[in-house]
């Protein structure tokens, strides 16, 4: 029998985004949500992209996190093809750090949102929180996961600060 679809599908442009995304995974795997990992990408694998986005609902994906860097077209275009809610996580670019994913990812045009998170690691691990939290709408489990998950969060931050060395 096949395996359900998993919640969350995190696709990336390229396998450099890896090293970004993959504290989306990461995090998603601390709060036991399982997730489908892709490279798709938006200019080298057009069809690829159109043949996941549309797809995706049927397949039973209730959210998709995006990340991509540069001319980061794969967000705003995946969020044109499907209904799904499309997070997107602008990766850090070696030629202007990032600046550039964000600005292609968080100007989408009215009537087609992405929900854009922070450059870099943050917006990765912001990307599956968020998602975390839709979910947990629905699921009792995951929402007492993410409160755990929250008290340990607050609970490691210090009162005062101390000296590095
Ligand atoms: C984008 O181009 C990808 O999302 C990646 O961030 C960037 C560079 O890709 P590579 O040249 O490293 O494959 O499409």
């Amino acid at each position: 029998m096949k395996d359900a679809t998993p919640p969350v599908a995190i696709i990336m442009g390229s396998q450099s985004d890896w090293e970004t995304m993959r504290h989306a995974a990461e995090t998603l795997e601390t709060l036991e949500i399982t997730h489908d990992v892709r490279i798709v990408s938006a200019h080298r694998t057009p069809d690829r992209l159109y043949d996941f986005a549309r797809g995706a609902r049927r397949e039973g994906f209730k959210i998709i996190i995006a990340g991509a860097g540069g001319a980061a077209h794969l967000p705003g275009m995946t969020a044109a093809l499907t209904p799904l809610p499309v997070f997107g996580v602008p990766i850090q670019s070696k030629a202007l750090s990032g600046v550039d994913s964000l600005h292609s990812i968080v100007q989408m045009p009215a009537g087609i949102p992405v929900g854009t998170l922070a450059i870099g690691r943050a917006g990765a691990v912001n990307a599956a929180l968020l998602a975390a939290a839709v979910l947990a709408l629905t699921d009792e489990g995951l929402a007492a996961r993410l409160d755990r998950w929250r008290d340990a969060q607050r609970d490691q931050v210090a009162e005062r600060p101390v000296e590095e060395v």
